[in-house]
């Protein structure tokens, strides 16, 4: 069939639109129509060319939700109808990762989703007989597109697409890193170093953990007031104190007893580590930093008592964790709406990144 979809070339250059062909599912693969994707900093990353896994030609895109239009031979847990959401993070239940119930990082498919390629190590996407590479096993800037079963979370029905793919990422990302990465307790401090797609929802997974004092760090002025929204109760902004740590430790009496990095940048990843508490202070790192670049920190940080840690999509289980997280917005204890400042048609996919690159948006979300 025929789709329509933003390809990204090469990089650092524009998506250009383009009528791809696609073909259809194979065994244990999905036809997904993508009614609405979110464009999350790791789409620009990506574009860019800091990423290692970065290739081109590729279809980007990689926070989506749909309806399920075929499935092909042995599917068995979806039928066409369906709604769903794609997980760059599938969940087989089969694997070692799994089984080790240690790791929501599925490792079934990894090798060839790493490669832009379906798990039988082709591409379904071209144009004019040459191979288009998807991304991330989504590509969700594609109107269409096929992605294996166990990549795949089903959704309640009555949940609006132009909101819920936003949980494909960000918001599972965010909330997931203290709810199943971290296990914020109540009643701890929690400092949140960048207020943009994922760090607010950190603040909020923080407020629904019951922490209490949630800082955020931000060097852009106009975050402070959404971030107090979501529950932040402390603003510090790096260019208006001589120190970051110190005023963090001064907050905290002593230190954070969680932080988060939700940036990308190695100078704040030291930070955010040596902003937490002597002694079981942790630090979750969830932005992502280009090829090359690496941490560094004076090791007696680490000797006396404080962790450096990791989280991708949240900690999320995607099949089990995602379709729970969609419920928590349709029953209101979760706001995504407030999160979700521009929509926008696929044809204006670039202003979707430009708004992010220049801070004036929080989540663009392209509807199809
Ligand atoms: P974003 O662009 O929406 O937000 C980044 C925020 O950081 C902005 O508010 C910006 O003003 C702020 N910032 C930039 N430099 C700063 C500095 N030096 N000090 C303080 N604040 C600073 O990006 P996003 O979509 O929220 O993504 C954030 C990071 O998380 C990216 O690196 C992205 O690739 C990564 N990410 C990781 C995962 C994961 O699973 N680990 C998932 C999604 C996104
Ligand atoms: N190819 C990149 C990987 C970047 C990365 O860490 N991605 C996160 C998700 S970001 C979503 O916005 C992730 O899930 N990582 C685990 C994995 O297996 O990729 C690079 O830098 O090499
Ligand atoms: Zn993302
Ligand atoms: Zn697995």
């Amino acid at each position: 069939m025929k789709t329509r979809a933003a390809v990204a070339w090469q990089a650092a250059a524009p998506l250009t639109i383009e009528e791809v062909d696609l073909d259809g599912p194979r065994a244990g693969e999905v036809l997904v129509e993508v009614k609405a994707t979110g464009i999350c900093h790791t789409d620009w990353y990506t574009l860019s060319g800091a990423d290692p896994e970065g290739l081109f030609p590729a279809i980007l895109g990689h926070e989506g939700a749909g309806i399920v239009r075929e499935v092909g031979a042995g599917v068995t847990s979806l039928k066409a109808g369906d709604h769903v959401i794609p997980l760059y993070t599938p969940e087989c239940r089969q694997c070692k990762f799994c089984l080790s119930r240690k790791t929501n990082l599925c490792q079934k498919i990894r090798a060839t989703q790493g490669k832009g390629l379906m798990p039988d190590g082709s591409s379904r996407f071209s144009l004019d007989g040459k191979p288009i590479l998807h991304y991330m096993g989504t590509s969700t800037f594609a109107n269409h597109i096929v992605v294996p079963e166990i990549a795949l979370a089903k959704i309640r029905e009555d949940a609006p697409f132009d909101v819920v793919c936003y949980i494909g990422c960000g918001v599972t990302t965010g909330i997931g890193a203290v709810i199943f990465s971290a296990k914020v307790e109540r009643g701890a401090n929690v400092a949140v170093f960048g207020l943009g797609g994922i760090g607010l929802n950190v603040i909020q997974g923080a407020k629904l953990a019951g922490a209490d004092k949630i800082i955020g760090i931000d060097i852009n002025p106009a975050r402070e007031a959404m971030a107090r929204q979501f529950g932040m109760t402390h603003f510090v902004n790096p260019k208006d104190v001589p120190n970051v740590v110190d005023a963090i430790v001064q907050l905290t009496d002593g230190g954070a007893d969680f932080s988060f990095e939700c940036i990308g940048n190695v100078d704040v990843m030291r930070q955010a580590l040596e902003c937490t508490h002597k002694g079981w202070g942790r630090s979750i790192i969830i932005g992502v930093a280009e090829a090359g670049a690496e941490i560094r920190t004076r090791p007696f940080q680490l000797v006396t008592g404080r962790k450096w840690e990791g989280s991708a999509f949240g900690g999320a289980r995607g099949r089990t964790d995602v379709p729970k997280i969609v419920d928590w917005y349709m029953e209101k204890k979760i706001n995504i709406d407030d999160l979700i400042t521009h929509r926008l048609k696929l044809e204006d996919i670039n202003e979707g990144f430009a708004l992010m690159k220049r801070g004036e948006s929080i989540r663009s979300v392209v509807v199809y």
